[in-house]
C-alpha cells in the first residue's frame, strides 16, 4: 500500500482561524525560507508536487461568522478544513505522501479526512493516526471550555462530534473519519475535564509524558507500534508544542515538561522505519511568539519533518 516513497506532496497551510493568536499562519513559509522544501529535494531525494503557493484562503471568508454550538469561527474553519481535505485527498489518491506544513491544528480536521478517504479508496484499509502533542485535542464543541476549533479535531474526526449543516462540518461523511481504536496519543500533558471523560470512556490509547518516563522514548514507541500493528497505513499529526518550550518556545501555547528534540526526532524516525507513513502534519508553529526563540522553533519543525520522511535513516 506504501506510497511511492520518493513521491511527495506538499499542502501550505498559512491559517490561524481555529485559535485567537496571529502568526501561526506565516509557519510555512517561515520553514520553506529555513530550506525545507530543498533539503527533501535534495538530501532526501524527494520528487516534490508543490503548487508553490501558501493557501490563506482569503476568498473564502465568509461574510458573518458568529460562534456557533460555542465554536469560534466555525463557517471559516469548516470552508478551509474541506479545502485542505480536497488537496489532501488529490495527493495521496495519486500515491503520493503528503506533507501539510500548518497552521493551527484545525486543518488537521483537512489533512486526516483527506488522507483517510484516499487509503480507503485505494487500498480499502482503515488510516492508523499518531498525535503527537501536549493536549489531546477531543474536546467536542459543548466540553471545549475555549471555543477554539484547534481543540476540536480529533473530536471531528473520530464522529465524537457531529454536525448536520453542510457549512458547520456538516460535510464530513463516513468516509473521512477513523476510528478512534486506530488512534494513538503521544506527549499528553494537559489535557481538560472533559476531555478526560472522553479518553477513558472510549478506551483510547494515549501515552503521557508520565509514561514516557517511566518507560522510555523506546519502549513507548514499540507499544504506540505495536497497538497499531504493522502493515497499517500511518497519519502523523506532530503539534510543535509537543516538544518542551526549551526546544520549542514559538507556540501559541506552550505546555513546560515536554519532549526534548532528541525524542521528538526519535518518535519520527520510528514511524518513518515502519515504511508505513502515507501523511504528515506539521503545525502550531508560531514566529512572531517569543521571536527570540523562532529560529530554535522552526529547527526544530524542519528536523521533525526531516526525520518521519526518513533522513538519519542507515
Ligand atoms: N485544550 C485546549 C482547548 O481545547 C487547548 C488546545 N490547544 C492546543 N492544542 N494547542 O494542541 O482550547
Ligand atoms: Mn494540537
Ligand atoms: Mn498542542
Ligand atoms: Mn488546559
Amino acid at each position: 500500500f506504501l506510497p511511492n516513497r520518493h513521491h511527495l506532496g506538499i499542502v501550505a497551510v498559512g491559517f490561524s482561524g481555529g485559535q485567537p493568536k496571529p502568526g501561526v499562519d506565516a509557519a510555512p513559509m517561515a520553514l520553506i525560507e529555513a530550506g525545507l522544501i530543498q533539503q527533501l529535494e535534495e538530501d532526501l531525494e524527494f520528487d516534490v508536487a508543490f503548487d508553490d503557493q501558501v493557501h490563506s484562503y482569503a476568498e473564502i471568508v465568509p461574510a458573518e461568522d458568529p460562534p456557533y454550538r460555542n465554536m469560534k469561527r466555525p463557517k471559516f474553519v469548516s470552508a478551509v478544513t474541506k479545502e485542505v481535505s480536497n488537496q489532501v485527498y488529490n495527493h495521496s489518491k495519486n500515491g503520493k505522501l503528503v506533507l501539510t506544513l500548518g497552521g493551527d491544528h484545525s486543518i488537521a480536521i483537512g489533512t486526516i479526512s483527506g488522507t483517510a478517504r484516499a487509503i480507503r479508496e485505494r487500498l480499502g484499509r482503515d488510516l492508523a493516526v499518531i498525535w503527537v502533542d501536549a493536549h489531546a485535542d477531543i474536546n467536542t464543541p459543548e466540553t471545549s471550555e475555549s471555543g477554539n476549533i484547534h481543540g476540536m479535531p480529533v473530536a471531528f474526526l473520530t464522529g465524537l462530534a457531529t454536525e448536520e449543516k453542510e457549512e458547520m462540518f456538516g460535510w464530513l461523511k463516513e468516509h473521512h473519519r477513523i476510528s478512534t481504536k486506530k488512534l494513538v496519543y503521544i506527549g499528553l500533558r494537559d489535557i481538560d475535564k472533559g476531555e478526560k471523560k472522553i479518553l477513558k470512556e472510549h478506551g483510547i490509547k494515549a501515552f503521557s509524558m508520565h509514561d514516557i518516563d517511566r518507560h522510555g522514548i523506546g519502549k513507548v514507541m514499540d507499544m504506540v507500534l505495536g497497538w497499531i500493528g504493522s502493515d497499517t497505513p500511518i497519519h502523523l499529526s506532530f503539534d510543535v508544542d509537543a516538544l518542551d518550550p526549551m526546544w520549542a518556545p514559538s507556540t501559541g501555547t506552550p505546555v513546560r515538561g515536554g519532549l526534548t528534540l532528541r525524542e521528538g526526532d526519535f518518535i519520527a524516525e520510528c514511524v518513518a522505519e515502519t515504511g508505513s507513513l502515507v501523511a504528515l502534519d506539521l503545525v502550531e508553529v508560531n514566529p512572531s511568539l517569543d521571536e527570540q526563540g523562532a529560529s530554535d522553533t522552526v529547527r526544530a519543525g524542519c528536523s521533525i519533518v526531516r526525520c518521519a520522511l526518513g533522513d538519519t535513516l542507515l
